[in-house]
C-alpha cells in the first residue's frame, strides 16, 4: 500500500523541478520523499577555523515561472568566496513563499532521477557551490505564481557569513545558457 503511493508520487514530484504541467500534488511527493531521505547523508562537520571571515558572492540567481497551477516552483543561483576559504549554506529563504527546501537528485535503482532534500551545503574557495537545474535546487513553494520577467528577493543564509541577500531573476532559461543564434 506505502510503495503504490510512494512510487508514482515521487515520478511526477521530478517534474516539479523540470516545469512539467501535469496536475499533480506536489506537496504530498515532497513529503514522501523527505520522509524517506531526510536522515541519510551524514551530518557535517565543524568548518576549519582559519580565522577568515567569509565573504559570499551570489550570481545567476534565477527562478523558473511557476507551472500552471501549481505552487510550487525551483530557483537556482551560484555562490561562491571573495575573501576567505570556508562557509556553509545552511537554508534559504524567499520573499512571499511558505516553505523553501534544498534539494539534489540522485539516480534510484530503477534509474529514474529523484529528488531528495539534503544536508547543509559546504562552500569552499575551490570553487563555487551551484545549484542549477538537474542538480542542486531551492524548492519554494506557497509562493504566489510568478512569470517571466518578475524579481523575487531572499535570502540565503549561510554559517558564517550570515544572511545573504539574492534577487532572483524569473526566466524560463538558464541564465549562462548558450544564446540562440
Ligand atoms: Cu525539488
Amino acid at each position: 500500500m506505502k510503495m503504490h503511493f510512494l512510487l508514482p508520487a515521487i515520478g511526477l514530484a521530478v517534474t516539479a523541478c523540470g516545469g512539467g504541467s501535469d496536475p499533480v500534488e506536489p506537496e504530498a511527493a515532497h513529503q514522501a520523499d523527505g520522509a524517506m531521505h531526510a536522515m541519510d547523508g551524514a551530518q557535517p562537520g565543524a568548518l576549519p577555523d582559519d580565522g577568515v571571515m567569509p565573504v559570499v558572492d551570489i550570481g545567476l540567481a534565477w527562478m523558473r515561472p511557476h507551472p500552471q497551477g501549481r505552487d510550487v516552483t525551483a530557483a537556482y543561483f551560484s555562490a561562491s568566496l571573495s575573501q576567505g576559504h570556508a562557509d556553509r549554506l545552511l537554508s534559504a529563504r524567499i520573499d512571499g513563499a511558505t516553505r523553501v527546501e534544498m534539494h539534489g537528485h540522485i539516480m534510484d535503482d530503477q534509474g529514474m532521477m529523484r529528488m531528495r532534500p539534503v544536508p547543509p551545503q559546504d562552500l569552499n574557495d575551490t570553487g563555487a557551490l551551484i545549484f542549477r537545474p538537474a542538480g542542486l535546487h531551492l524548492m519554494v513553494h506557497g509562493l504566489a505564481a510568478v512569470a517571466e520577467g518578475d524579481r523575487v528577493g531572499g535570502v540565503l543564509v549561510f554559517e558564517r557569513s550570515g544572511e545573504v541577500p539574492v534577487v532572483f531573476q524569473v526566466r524560463n532559461t538558464p541564465p549562462d545558457a548558450p544564446a540562440d543564434e
